[in-house]
């Protein structure tokens, strides 16, 4: 990690301004991170603003968004336009949370800079950005929330403690509250962020969500069925649902007593139908993804198939599974 900050430190200092981007649809911990890397540019007295989000769908995030303006914590943000129409003097790129070209914010300022700096800890896979300056990939990482507590700790780095509180809820959003992907090393951050001022009962707030969301979640999850032995397997409905509320369909199935493995269906667009796979570790749901399609971790996968019915996926991912799982 050490090697990753020099490397930040130094190129930060060698640049004129300093370009932060995360995934598209972005989460509490590709925004969380962008927001503290942020702070530590501004420390560092160097221009610096964040792409911003043609899509917003994660209602924590708003949330955290709103918060931040009412206590008057500012950033400043420039559009994909703004940014490839503008003016640059020795900018660096930096993409926090995702390495493949097809996931970021915005491929059009991927491809006008020229200077990029990955940090992400997804397994990596063929189509990653590779013309960059520096990738720092661990996949056993928490989230990237955890990295820049990292930074900040390497720093010494004092922000704000409603951006440490934002961090915090980034970490427990990616962990399923500290269930998986979680190393000893992810407790210490989060007593990091805790020290330094993250509140437990505003992570709470920003994570609840509105009663007839849950309800309808639990209207699928009864519908789920057992496609083999201790593995759920659930389908939405025609609507087009969020990412996020595919992949917390598959977190909350893997909740029930027994269940090893656990598989949400749902339709992302018009054209696209996505899959959200959870498992406890003895099923290799990122194997199973890759089977259709998508990839993962071990534990926690995903797929996102184009041109195929809800029905479709859900038969060929039936398949998958009862080869896979004997
Ligand atoms: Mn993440």
């Amino acid at each position: 990690m050490r090697e990753l900050f020099e490397t930040l430190n130094e190129n930060i200092k060698k640049h004129d301004e300093i370009i932060i981007m995360t995934h598209a649809r972005p989460d509490l911990d590709g925004m969380g991170s962008a927001l503290a890397f942020s702070k530590i540019v501004t420390s560092m007295k160097k221009k610096n603003y964040i792409v911003f989000p043609k899509e917003k769908v994660d209602r924590s995030l708003d949330k955290a968004f709103k918060l931040l303006s009412e206590n008057a914590i500012e950033f400043e943000f420039k559009s994909e336009e703004e940014i490839i129409n503008g003016k640059h003097n020795k900018p660096l790129l930096v993409i926090l949370d995702t390495q493949k070209p097809e996931l970021v914010e915005s491929d059009k300022v991927l491809d006008f800079i020229n200077d990029k700096i990955v940090i992400d800890h997804h397994i990596g896979s063929l189509d990653t950005i590779d013309d960059t300056i520096y990738k720092y990939s661990d996949a056993n990482k928490s989230s990237i929330v955890e990295v820049m507590a990292e930074y900040l700790n390497y720093l010494d780095l004092k922000i704000e403690p409603l951006i440490m509180t934002v961090l915090l809820s980034g970490m427990v959003v990616d962990t399923s509250s500290f269930n998986i992907k979680t190393t000893a090393r992810t407790f210490e951050m989060a007593a990091y962020l805790a020290k330094n001022g993250a509140d437990f009962v505003l992570i709470q707030d920003l994570l609840k969500e509105p009663r007839e969301e849950m309800v309808k979640r639990y209207s699928f999850i009864s519908n789920s069925e057992e496609v083999v032995p201790d593995v759920l397997m659930c389908k939405m409905d025609d609507k087009i649902h969020g990412n996020v509320d595919i992949a917390l369909l598959a977190k909350e199935l893997l909740k029930f007593e027994d269940i090893k493995a656990s598989f949400a269906i749902g339709k992302l667009s018009n054209r696209i139908v996505g899959v959200s796979a959870r498992s406890m570790g003895n099923v290799n749901v990122g194997e199973i993804m890759k089977k259709i399609g998508g990839g993962g971790h071990l534990t926690d996968a995903a797929a996102q198939i184009k041109d195929k019915s809800i029905d479709e996926v859900e038969s060929e991912l039936k398949k998958v599974i009862k080869e896979v799982i004997k």
